[in-house]
């Protein structure tokens, strides 16, 4: 199998997080400006906006990140414990997924691109709108996020690690909010998101307001 995308690009990891835990082996294909152009074509084709990741698996090109980790689920047996075989844990597990995909990396996203519009003046109010919105998620998460078990990764772990890791650059979750910030520092204390935040350090001056001195 080959994962096209980049090392600091939280959907890239993602995904990476699943190969990793599964221990499936995998091809990593960095892309951008300066890798060679076929790289990039192919990922251009893979779906309609041309997005990262992508997994090549044998021919069969999977975008979307959760599409990935479900695709690795269904078709290898180590990957399995990715989503719950229980139909009523799965569908906790991948709301949990949509939560962290489209309120707290969406959320994030936002006041990334008003900095990637306007570097010099990013309309504040836009920023503070969504990092107000990422408070109230992390509120709602803080009282409704389950109690981690010792079990194996899920898809749900592996949406929430790089968009906790990013959306705390941005609104610091805070230590009152302590099993979210505890949920956190669980997710960047296993190997395979350790992996994704060493392999991603070169890049962190490219965070576009600018990323902070820990982590
Ligand atoms: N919903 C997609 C989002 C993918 C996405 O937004 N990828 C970013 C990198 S993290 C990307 O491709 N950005 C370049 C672009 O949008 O052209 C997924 O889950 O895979």
């Amino acid at each position: 199998m080959k994962l096209y995308g980049h090392p600091f690009s939280s959907y890239t990891w993602k995904a990476r997080i699943a190969l990793l835990a599964a221990r499936l082996e995998h091809e990593f294909v960095q892309l951008g400006p300066d890798q060679p152009a076929e790289r990039n074509a192919v990922v251009a084709g893979a779906g309609p906006l041309g997005r990262f990741p992508v997994l090549d698996d044998e021919g069969r090109l999977v975008f979307e990140a959760s599409c990935i980790v479900e695709h690795l689920a269904i078709h290898y047996p180590q990957a399995r414990f990715l989503i719950p075989e229980d139909e009523t844990a799965a569908l906790a597990i991948r709301k949990l997924d949509r939560i962290f995909d489209l309120y707290v990396m969406a959320e994030a996203q936002a006041v990334v691109n008003e900095y990637l519009r306007a570097p010099a003046a990013p309309d504040t109010a836009r920023v503070d709108e969504a990092k107000e919105k990422l408070s109230r998620i992390y509120g709602w998460l803080e009282q409704h996020l389950p109690e981690r078990g010792h079990g194996p990764l899920t898809l749900a772990d592996c949406a929430a690690a790089p968009s906790l890791f990013y959306a705390d650059w941005i609104e610091e979750i805070g230590a009152d909010r302590s099993h979210l910030a505890a949920y956190r520092a669980w997710l960047l204390a296993q190997n395979e998101v350790a992996f994704c935040v060493d392999e991603a350090r070169p890049w962190r001056s490219w965070f576009p307001p600018g990323a902070p001195d820990r982590d």
